[in-house]
């Protein structure tokens, strides 16, 4: 059984049983593919919905969606969940999941998301232990454990926007990829880039919808292709409940970082159309977003996903 629901935030052991759940009621639709540990041991699963009829010589295209890299980010497990609950349960998403294949990972960053609910709300870090060398460095008191996850990612890796103090909310870890978390996910990617035409991954807060680079303020070649196809999810998101989400660059937008995963996954993993999903709100609660928000900004954010997928399906 489970005790899913979309009315209050949950630990990281009822998510998993949900996942769980349904890919016990689901397996025609539902597989979960365990990639990797946290630091602190917890497993990483991804959730895999696909009803798999592939025509042959057809290469089926695939998106990634992950959540909680960030773990004061609540909203954006929630809406992760919801979307997973959706595309399974609700039969008129069927051509949906049989013509592409959906890859999401709620929370990225499970032993962070449960300190911060056992123990400090606002915790935004993994939480491995710095290395013997940063410690001779700097002092690892109480607080400075942990990595960014979002500075972490090989890409113009510990640059702009990134610290090299290991007590900073921005430390960028000891080396492009030290941590377990970014390595599951990174190598995921990998494996399937070939297939995988969208990378999005959930943060809050500032009701943005950001496109790649956020190393520099140089445009991507591309640039007009991903924002075309952001202008028509943030439009859709629009008509459902009037929310409006910012469109462009992190450095245009809020500000310049390196070592980000939406980079990484379009310049590394060559992914085309690369994501950060800034969810709401826009500073009034912040990341302290009430439980009643999650299922209005999970429809609005899903309205979304569904026009970026239906294009790439038009495309191919
Ligand atoms: O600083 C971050 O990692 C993101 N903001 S947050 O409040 N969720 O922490 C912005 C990331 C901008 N950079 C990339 N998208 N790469
Ligand atoms: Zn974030």
């Amino acid at each position: 059984g489970h005790t899913m629901t979309w009315n209050r935030y949950h630990r990281y052991q009822d998510i998993l049983d949900y996942l769980m759940y349904l890919s016990e009621h689901y397996p025609h639709l539902v597989e979960l593919l365990p990639i990797g540990k946290t630091s602190e041991g917890r497993q990483l699963k991804v959730v895999k919905i696909s009803s798999g009829q592939t025509k042959e010589n057809v290469v089926k295209p695939a998106i990634w969606i992950d959540g909680g890299i960030h773990a004061r980010e609540w909203i954006a497990p929630a809406v992760a969940l919801y979307v997973m609950r959706q595309l399974v349960e609700n039969k008129s998403y069927r051509k949906l999941v049989s013509e592409v294949d959906w890859y999401i990972l709620p929370v990225v960053n499970a032993d962070g998301y449960e300190y911060s609910h056992t123990t400090d709300r606002l915790w935004r870090k993994s939480r491995s232990v710095a290395t013997e060398s940063a410690r001779t460095l700097w002092d690892t008191s109480y607080g400075c454990e942990g990595v960014d996850l979002n500075r972490n990612w090989d890409w113009h890796w510990g640059g702009v926007g990134a610290s090299r103090d290991p007590c900073s909310d921005t430390y960028a870890g000891s080396r492009a990829f030290s941590e377990p978390e970014t390595r599951a996910v990174s190598d995921f990617l990998l494996d399937h880039r070939d297939r995988i035409q969208v990378y999005l991954t959930l943060h809050s807060y500032s009701q943005m919808w950001l496109v790649p680079w956020s190393h520099t303020k140089k445009l991507a070649d591309d640039y007009d292709d991903m924002m075309y196809l952001a202008r028509q999810a943030t439009e859709s998101i629009q008509r459902v409940h009037g929310s409006q989400y910012q469109l462009g660059t992190s450095p245009s937008l809020l500000y310049a970082t390196s070592g980000g995963s939406d980079d990484w996954a379009k310049g590394k993993a060559g992914i085309k159309y690369s994501y950060t999903v800034e969810l709401p709100d826009k500073g009034v609660y912040g990341f302290l977003l009430p439980a009643e928000k999650i299922v209005p900004t999970s429809k609005e954010i899903f309205t979304g996903i569904k026009s970026i997928v239906k294009s790439i399906m038009k495309i191919n």
